[in-house]
């Protein structure tokens, strides 16, 4: 159902799904075309705003590289050799394929890589429990989900911030001014109606930290140092909130004994921020009420360095007071009203010697089965519901690069890839190269032919959020559900993620395991236990979006119903359950040798507008915005090595080089480069040995995966604070 306005044109109410923040879109539609997209004036999350990217709806759809029918590879892989076939031949072709490898390695023998969640992922983890795979993940282990999950264990689910009530907002390595523009609203709003004031930790003058009233260079890599000098600070003024740390967390003696190693001075040396800014922030966090704080995805991105950062920024935001306190930090945990993600997943379907098989498990316990098991009994008992398979229990990606190319502990025979872009966006990507090249399938769903797609055997065309309704929690822990209808039917041959898995399920016997035929049926049936009896069209003109109230009690999903500044979980499961700093692998101070040869301190992957990760360099209006990649450095720097501004640079690690323009940046520390992640060149030849130039410009070229060197409870990926070289490169 939808508005009648000028004769034959309807507005369908979407969500935009560039980015996930599913922005409300209004999308006019006149005899099934799309003639004009507008920002929904009404929806909370952008109030009518639209970024770039949606205003160039008709060239994505239409774009003449964009993939409009299944293809089967004909020539050599990687060769580019592709032929059309029907969406029935390659269903049936790969069912068969995967039939056979089953038979022959076991179900784990079929991996699968996906995105940032932007897409149904609940359908591809109901279709691997069926199918008897636990080696399926997506993002979480280069993404927030080891943020979710150290806040869980803490506190029962993860808190949110609740920026518009806040009088301190703290920015933890993240951009909201171009990564998350909603966001950067509200805190802009909360600047300019309370007063608030803004905090902003990175070690560039990010377009959030040139908001900010105070901002802290770190050095790349040492948050954890910052947030543990702060707790010491925080507890020994004794400016923590004594009242709400009496009566609702347990471990606060031993944390304050083992904090006290955490000085300023000693925080000083190990960040590079002057001692008097950490104690002044410290005290502000502490005192001006309500404070909150935002994740940002370079917490996860720091190996070694990310535990202690993630459980002390959980702590502080409990022994300030400032959880679940409005203007805090809120834990809102899932919607409980109707069936989430985790109710979709079938994840009961896979049996314990299958889940015990999960690729990386034995090693980072926190984001596989064992821990995902210890967690979901305490949310399940707490909240009823348990957080998403599809975020927190993953196979660990380099596991499944390396059990590719050598079989060990066992093979990796086949791999689908849906909504990922693996070749750039996972660290050490040659090795991940070599893994896709090393299987006997690979299946590639997407909008476009990229590098992962030019070496499949089989690549499907996938309908985007214009051509297919769309319902996510997106990254908002699954506290709420967006809802939007299909504004248009799949354009050409696509199809959409969900009616993929559940086409090649029904191959495989499952058919009794997928009732709904199309997404409409799939979301109807999750709102269901609402006992509305609207159609999906009906709920998304009326409603919307849902979430549940939290139930109000004074006890949280933890072992002991209480807030653990000391870890039981944690320390079940064999690791510390304090925050204890340990200095990244890849330092000046931890490698210091390796800092004679690669001097410099590089992070790799600032975000950037107007693409999303390694989208959207085929729309020329976008790329015209931003034709290069950039890579920051400090102007002394880059003139003590005969580098100007815009000159194309090589960026050296002992992993390999890529090349990036110079991008002159005052604010840096002279010894810190910060390069863009993401980049390919569609407009470049696809054939091998070029990919679309993948290995041109690409950060994770430089970096590694090797397990050692991730963190060893979560498996966090280390892209930030590492060793590398610069110099100037022949034009
Ligand atoms: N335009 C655009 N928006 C996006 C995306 C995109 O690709 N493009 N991706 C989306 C996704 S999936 C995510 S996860 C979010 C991520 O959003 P963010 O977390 O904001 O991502 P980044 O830009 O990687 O990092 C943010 C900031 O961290 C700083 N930084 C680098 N190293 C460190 C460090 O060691 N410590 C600290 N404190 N700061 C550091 C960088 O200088 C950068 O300004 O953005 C989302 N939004
Ligand atoms: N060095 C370094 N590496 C990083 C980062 C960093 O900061 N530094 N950031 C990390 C982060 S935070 C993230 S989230 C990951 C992102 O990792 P990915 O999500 O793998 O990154 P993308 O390049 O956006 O790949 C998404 C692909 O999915 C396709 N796609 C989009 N929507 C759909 C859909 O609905 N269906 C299908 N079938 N396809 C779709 C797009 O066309 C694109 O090719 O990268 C990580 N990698
Ligand atoms: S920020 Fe832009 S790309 Fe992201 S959902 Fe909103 S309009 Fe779409
Ligand atoms: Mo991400």
């Amino acid at each position: 159902m939808s508005i009648e306005l000028e004769e034959g044109v309807e507005v369908k109410k979407g969500a935009c799904w560039f980015c996930y923040q599913n922005c409300g879109m209004l999308v006019y539609v006149k005899n099934g075309e799309i003639i004009k997209i507008e920002g929904d004036p009404d929806h909370p999350i952008n109030r009518g705003a639209m970024c770039p990217r949606p205003h160039t709806w008709k060239e994505f759809l239409y774009h003449p590289q964009r993939l409009n029918h299944p293809l089967k590879r004909v020539g050599e892989r990687g060769e580019g050799k592709f032929k059309r076939i029907s969406w029935s031949e390659a269903l049936d072709e790969i069912a068969a394929k995967l039939k056979e490898l089953k038979e022959k390695y076991g179900p784990e023998c079929v991996a699968s890589i996906g995105g940032t969640n932007r897409t149904d992922d609940w359908a591809r983890r109901r279709f691997f429990n069926l199918f008897g795979s636990p080696n399926i993940c997506h993002i979480a282990h280069v993404c927030w989900l080891p943020t979710f999950i150290a806040e869980t264990v803490t506190y029962g689910w993860y808190a949110v911030p609740d920026i518009g009530n806040s009088k301190l907002i703290v920015v933890w390595g993240r951009n909201s001014g171009t990564n998350n523009l909603p966001e950067m609203r509200s805190i802009l709003d909360a600047k300019e109606n309370n007063n608030a004031k803004l905090i902003v930790v990175d070690p560039r003058l990010s377009e959030t930290a040139a908001k900010a009233d105070i901002w802290l260079r770190n050095r790349p890599g040492t948050d954890g140092a910052l947030a543990l000098a702060w707790i010491n600070v925080i507890i020994n003024e004794g400016l923590y909130d004594k009242e709400y740390v009496d009566k609702y967390c347990i471990g606060f003696e031993k944390l304050r004994e083992h904090i006290q190693q955490y000085t300023p001075e000693w925080a000083e040396k190990v960040t590079w921020i002057p001692k008097e800014d950490i104690v002044e922030t410290a005290r502000m966090y502490a005192t001006i009420k309500p404070a909150t704080m935002l994740w940002g995805s370079k917490n996860e991105h720091m190996g070694w360095g990310s535990p202690s950062l993630l459980r002390a920024r959980a702590i502080l935001k409990a022994i300030t007071g400032n959880l679940n306190r409005p203007g805090g930090n809120l834990v809102l945990g899932p919607d409980t009203e109707i069936y989430i993600d985790t109710d979709l997943e079938l994840n009961e379907a896979l049996p314990p010697e299958q889940r015990a098989k999960q690729l990386g498990a034995d090693r980072f316990k926190m984001m596989t089965w064992p821990g995902y098991e210890v967690i979901c009994k305490y949310t399940k008992e707490f909240w009823g519901k348990m957080p998403p398979a599809e975020w927190c229990c993953e196979a660990h990606p380099s596991y499944i690069w390396r059990a590719a190319v050598t079989g060990k502990p066992y093979p990796i025979k086949a791999i689908i890839v849906l909504a990922s872009n693996p070749l750039v966006a996972y660290g050490n990507s040659k090795l991940v190269y070599e893994a896709l090249k090393s299987v006997e399938l690979l299946v590639t769903m997407d909008f476009w032919m990229t590098p992962t797609a030019m070496l499949s055997d089989y690549v499907l065309p996938a309908a985007s959020w214009l051509e297919r309704p769309v319902a996510t929690s997106s990254f908002g822990t699954s506290c709420f559900l967006i809802l939007s209808e299909r504004p248009i039917q799949p354009l050409y041959e696509r199809k959409t993620d969900f009616e993929f898995w559940r086409e090649l399920g029904v191959r495989l016997g499952q058919e009794e395991y997928w009732p709904w035929k199309t997404l409409e049926e799939a979301y109807e049936y999750r709102l269901e236990p609402l006992g509305l009896g609207l159609s999906l069209s009906e709920f998304v003109q009326f409603i919307r979006m849902h979430s549940t109230t939290p139930p109000t009690t004074e006890k949280f999903a933890t072992p002991s119903g209480k807030i653990e500044l000391y870890s039981s979980i944690l320390e079940q499961m064999g690791y510390d359950p304090l925050p204890t700093y340990k200095e990244p692998a890849m330092t000046p101070y931890s490698n210091p040798e390796l800092a004679k040869e690669y001097p410099l301190i590089l992070v790799t992957g600032i975000k950037f507008m107007p693409f999303h990760h390694s989208e959207q360099r085929q729309i020329p209006v976008l790329r015209r915005m931003h034709p290069d990649p950039l890579c920051h450095i400090h102007p002394e720097t880059a003139r003590s090595l005969g580098i100007n501004d815009g000159d194309w640079i090589w960026i050296e690690t002992p992993k390999g080089r890529i090349k990036q323009r110079a991008f002159y940046d005052v604010s840096l520390h002279p010894q810190v480069v910060c390069a863009e992640a993401s980049w390919w060149y569609p407009e470049k030849p696809g054939p091998e040995p070029s990919l679309y130039g993948v290995f041109e410009s690409n950060a994770n070229v430089l970096t590694d995966d090797d397990p050692e060197i991730l963190d060893q409870v979560y498996g966090c990926y280390y892209y930030t604070g590492l060793l590398c070289k610069v110099y100037k490169a022949e034009e």
